[in-house]
């Protein structure tokens, strides 16, 4: 009878996670892909800010589709080294902003 209520409750949580393993796996391998030729190349994408931690130097935007890169429009975390990039990047705003690959993560270099 423990191992049906554990099977159970491992079935109700499984869409979930698997939901975010998919996007996660999504997002990175179509990433991974596209860096490898050129890792400094700077791209360019649009999209609006969910939210900032400037404390962590992280800031998470909703992005169009991005050809160059062959990225879907997706919701994803950037880094923010240049502190001054938050007077700009502001939650609920709409930004065009260039970033490059640096170290296995996506680093924000400038916001229009
Ligand atoms: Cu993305």
């Amino acid at each position: 009878m423990k191992h049906l209520v554990i099977i159970l409750a491992a079935l109700a949580l499984f869409p979930a996670s698997n939901a975010f393993a998919q996007h996660d796996g999504m997002d990175m391998s179509g990433m991974d892909m596209g860096g490898t030729s050129n890792k400094t190349a700077t791209s360019e994408g649009v999209g609006i800010v969910d939210s900032v931690d400037k404390a962590k130097g992280m800031v998470t935007i909703s992005h169009e589709p991005i050809a160059s890169l062959n990225w879907p429009a997706m919701t994803m975390d950037f880094a923010v080294e240049d502190k001054t990039l938050f007077n700009k990047l502001v939650a609920g705003k709409k930004v065009k902003f260039q970033f490059v690959k640096q170290g296995g993560r996506y680093v924000v270099k400038a916001v229009k």
